[in-house]
């Protein structure tokens, strides 16, 4: 049998291991991406290891979630990564440049390159043949300094494209199609590659909407192969020299194979509060809205915005709703203006917002009060609009557009024409005014300051583990619980460089409380314990959601299973994240109940099992904690910084 192109391009990339599934593999990465939100620790923790300059081909420092600018925190952030982006060899994208998955599907992304990102949507760049994955800030920053990135080979799950979309139905509905067959754990450990006959009706925009909402399923990555719609779309930007054929043979073998005919599609749309709850928008048609956001960086391509133009198009958007639009990128905005989008937008009534994350994570535009905002994003988890009782819907630009005229859910079939002609152009706008390339004379950047402003602290470092842990339940928490519940973004976003000031919101919206409680408990001498139920974790990769935990003195989570990001997160800053060998246990344990771990350093050193006391209860629960040799010495070590000095030493 052949060879996939994950495989493909993951072997060609192999620093250490065997690419079999379920084994711990190292791999070289040629490309990083960070945004402002993750970036500024990360660029902290990469300049800690003391590394004169980035040792990949290519990274690029975006801004993109935090543009509000509500204060000096959001600015000096920039200002930071601005000063560090150009005296450590990397490019800038500029506040306004737009969304770093675009821009950077756009600018940079290469055929047969690996990326790793700060970012859980990372993957939309698999668009175009390469290998993107979502990391923590601190394995972002290992990569800029030349490290391997560690990750357990995935299972290579083949998904066969047949027919082609009806009218009316587009990449979203791919993708929520998948959602609602295998969930927001059905990806887990996996890669998705698709092949077969039917891509050839999905342009780079399309596949890229796909590859993004992978993250949605939990999965590593996605993968397209770089065939001729890659060299199309690469030639649209200028940047045809970039293209390399890159597919998997005609015979590739995959561990789990998928059939999806594109002709079955229809519109759909997933219900608050969680991108797997999907439903055919028929179903759901006259739910009011009161809110239509478009844009994003898995909707806010020329395409997708171009689409919503030609629907709206001398149209009026319903008096009771709000419309928005948020251009992927500044190439996206000028080539919507030179297409007459823009015109077609605004005369509608939509409010044109900046090329940025904006109302996606809660940075402006909380909808009203209880009502209901359908948006064209990939993220509904509840409170994460900034409204904690909006009910949030998620939908193609298509349906949303359709839904914007009418002020209700609104299935575009019933709209009595037929779907807007769009034609790619032949070329986009070659702009490049947002990217500032990094000062490239090695002495002149070394001469170069980075600067700080007050709202920028220290990264906290973990401890290393004591010989036993006798700790505390501070929370107790159900399935599928997101890294914007433990660490919420919106008004809070602006502390992401100041831990002390962001531990305040540790699972506010969950328990108010809790900081407080965790804080008493730390103080009080025991560590802080989580209990969480499946999938926890899951969404962004914001290693705040471990790392702030930490700093208010969490040492260990108990879960039934962990989404990939946050429990990578958890290791890097010495946090022991371990399951129940029978998930039945997870109700063997209550907030307040005291817990021990003895010997817990030799426990993880001796097998698999770790025993788990709870005291109150008098019961001993067996753990597993599935760590590779590597972590449990970064775990042992009190996190990844900590393990990377003590080897260096
Ligand atoms: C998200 O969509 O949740 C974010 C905000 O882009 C995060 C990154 C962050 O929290 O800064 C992500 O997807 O990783
Ligand atoms: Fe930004 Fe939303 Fe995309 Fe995250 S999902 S990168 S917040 S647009």
């Amino acid at each position: 049998m052949g060879e996939n192109l994950a495989r493909r391009i993951l072997r060609a990339h192999l620093v250490s291991g065997e690419t079999k599934a379920g084994e711990e593999i190292g791999i070289r990465i040629d490309q990083t991406l960070t945004q402002d939100a993750t970036g500024t620790m990360a660029w902290l923790q990469f300049e800690s290891m003391g590394v004169p300059r980035v040792r990949t081909e290519l990274s690029v420092s975006y801004v993109d979630h935090n543009t509000i600018q509500m204060g000096y925190e959001n600015p000096d952030d920039h200002r930071y990564l601005q000063s560090a982006a150009r005296k450590y060899g990397a490019f800038f994208s500029r506040p306004g440049n737009g969304i770093c998955h675009q821009v950077h599907l756009e600018q940079f992304a290469r055929p047969g390159r690996t990326l790793l990102g700060s970012d859980s949507h990372t993957p939309t760049c698999g668009a175009l043949g390469m290998i993107a994955i979502g990391a923590g800030g601190l394995d972002v920053a290992v990569a800029m300094g030349g490290g391997p990135f560690y990750l357990k080979m995935p299972a290579i799950v083949g998904v066969r494209l047949t027919g082609s979309l009806p009218p009316w139905a587009s990449a979203k509905d791919v993708i929520l199609e998948l959602l609602r067959r295998l969930t927001v754990r059905g990806g887990v450990g996996k890669i998705f590659e698709y092949f077969g006959p039917g891509l050839k009706s999905l342009d780079v925009f399309a596949r890229a909407t796909i590859a993004n909402m992978g993250a949605e399923l939990g999965a590593t990555t996605s993968v397209f192969p770089s065939d001729k719609a890659a060299r199309t779309f690469l030639r649209t930007q200028g940047r045809e020299g970039d293209f390399v054929p890159m597919e998997a043979d005609g015979d590739a073998a995959y561990d789990e194979t998928i059939d999806l005919d594109l002709s079955k599609l229809e519109p759909l749309v997933a219900c608050p509060h969680s991108p797997d709850n999907v439903r055919p928008v028929r179903e759901l048609a006259g739910t009011p809205v009161a809110q239509v956001c478009i844009g994003s960086c898995v909707n806010g391509s020329w395409r997708d915005l171009m689409v919503a133009a030609g629907i709206l198009r001398g149209g009026m958007v319903h008096p009771d709703v709000s419309m928005t639009v948020s251009p992927g990128s500044r190439r996206t905005l000028m080539m919507l203006a030179a297409s007459g989008g823009i015109e077609a937008l605004t005369a509608a009534g939509a409010r044109l917002l900046e090329c940025a994350c904006g109302p996606c994570i809660g940075m402006g535009q909380s909808p009203a009060s209880g009502s209901a905002s359908l948006r064209s994003f990939n993220r509904n988890f509840e409170g994460r609009s900034g409204t904690d009782d909006a009910a949030v819907y998620l939908a193609s630009p298509e349906v949303c557009a359709a839904s914007a005229l009418r002020g209700a859910i609104t299935d575009p079939r019933s709209l009595g024409k037929s779907p807007p002609r769009i034609r790619m152009p032949r070329r986009f706008s070659a702009d490049e005014s947002g990217i500032i390339p990094p000062e490239t004379d090695p002495v002149k950047a070394a001469s170069l300051p980075t600067i700080y402003g007050p709202n920028i602290k220290p990264a906290p470092k973990g401890s290393p583990m004591p010989d036993s842990i006798r700790g505390r339940v501070a929370i107790k928490l159900g399935d599928n619980i997101t890294t914007d519940h433990i660490m919420p973004a919106g008004e809070w976003l602006k502390y992401r460089s100041n831990v002390p000031k962001y531990s305040e919101a540790v699972f506010v919206r969950v328990d108010p409380s809790f900081p407080a409680k965790a804080r008493q408990i730390r103080d009080g001498g025991e560590a802080v314990v989580i209990v969480g139920g499946a999938n926890y974790g899951q969404g962004s990769s914001r290693e705040h959601a471990a790392m702030v935990p930490m700093f208010l003195g969490l040492k260990c989570v108990l879960a039934v299973s962990f989404a990939r990001i946050h429990r990578d997160n958890l290791v890097n800053f010495g946090v022991l994240p371990l399951t129940f060998a029978d998930p039945a246990d997870v109700s063997a344990f209550d907030p307040g109940d005291e817990i021990f771990l003895h010997d817990v350093r030799r426990e993880l050193l001796s097998g698999d099992s770790v025993a788990v006391m709870n005291s109150t209860k008098n019961r001993r629960i067996v753990c597993r904690h599935g760590l590779t040799g590597r972590q449990i010495e970064i775990v042992l070590a009190g996190g990844l910084l900590a393990w990377t000095a003590t080897r260096g030493a």
